[in-house]
């Protein structure tokens, strides 16, 4: 029997994955009845995933693998398969495991900067304790000055932020030093310019993207799976296709507050200590809303996540 080789899991399709070793071979592996899992009641395999496999011999011309086992994941982004509010653990699916930070892209226009969805990512990261970057794509089509408040809200908030345009080709050097040795996966509304921008990275129009804009193109979802590819410098960049169902499923309308660090505080100085900051009186947030020190935009965000928390439940 051949010996065991490992590698990480690049792109699922059909029954098969692509598993690439740290030499760049890449293999077709399938699961086996004996495959071990390292993540109960989670998919079996996602991308980003380590694998062991045993390579077969195969006539075609990929080399082909059985994968032996799947490792534990440090971290999962997870999407409900069924939208219909079923939460049993069949239901979800990992779109990605491993990974080491969150990229958020938006984009300045076309469409426009998505606050509410911006602030979602960033609740579920702080909620997986996943670093965030935020990238703005498009900043050729920003008007002067418009990006400038929501920015410093974000800046103001720790989070690391890359302004970019895929069309002008600027930021790029600074995203890539972002990027560099870490797994980074890439999410954001469709049509923001993700492919686009992962294309430029590689130096190879490796992604399929939209041929059209946006605004033309009606809300179009051109990436249907996710896939890792190997940066240059090191690192790997993962293109999901652009979340509409993305899962918090370990967000409660209890919890919620917490991953809202500006609120933290401001919490001690409710009246109730178990104040939810929406309809209370003597709540602290409010207050700092109404005084300027929380960004209404972001407590509209949190208004909004809360309300969707429950039509969940
Ligand atoms: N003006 C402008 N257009 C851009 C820029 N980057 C990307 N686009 C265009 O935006 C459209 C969408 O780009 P994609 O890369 O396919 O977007 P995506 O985020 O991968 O979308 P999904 O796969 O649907 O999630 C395409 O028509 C791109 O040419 C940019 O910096 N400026
Ligand atoms: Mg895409
Ligand atoms: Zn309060």
């Amino acid at each position: 029997m051949k010996e065991l080789l490992s590698g990480v899991v690049i792109r699922t399709g059909g029954a098969s994955y692509i598993v690439e070793c740290d030499d760049g071979l890449q293999v077709r592996c399938r699961t086996v009845p004996g495959t071990v899992s390292e993540n109960e009641g989670e998919s079996l395999v996602a991308v980003g995933d380590r694998v062991t496999f045993r390579p077969k011999a195969s006539g075609t011309e990929m080399a082909e693998g059985v994968i032996d086992r799947v490792a534990r994941r440090t971290s999962a982004l997870v999407r409900r398969r069924d939208i219909r509010r079923n939460r049993s653990k069949e239901q979800e699916q990992v779109i990605a495991g491993n990974i080491d930070q969150l990229v958020v892209v938006s984009s300045a226009d076309d469409p426009p900067l998505n606050r509410r969805l911006i602030d979602r990512y960033l609740a579920f990261a702080e909620s997986e304790h996943l670093p965030v970057l935020i990238v703005v794509n498009k900043t050729d089509l920003a008007e002067p000055g418009r990006l400038d408040e929501a920015l410093a809200t974000y800046r103001a908030l720790g989070c690391a932020i890359c302004c970019v345009s895929a069309a002008r080709r600027s930021g790029l050097d600074e995203l890539k030093a972002h990027l560099d040795g870490k797994v980074s996966a890439f999410s954001g509304h469709s049509g923001v310019g993700k492919s686009t921008l992962i294309n430029l990275l590689l130096g190879r129009k490796e992604l399929k993207t939209a041929r059209i804009s946006y605004r033309t193109g009606k809300g179009v979802h051109t990436t249907s799976s996710t896939t890792m590819l190997r940066l240059a410098d090191g690192g790997y960049v993962i293109d999901t296709p652009g979340i509409r169902e993305f899962n918090l499923s370990g967000i409660t309308r209890e919890n919620l507050r917490f991953y809202f660090t500006e609120f933290l505080r401001f919490m001690p100085e409710c009246s109730f200590s178990s104040c939810t900051h929406t309809v209370e009186p003597c709540c602290a947030v409010i207050g700092a809303v109404e005084s300027g020190a929380i960004d209404p935009e972001r407590y509209e965000s949190y208004l909004a996540l809360f309300e969707s928390l429950e039509s969940n439940a």
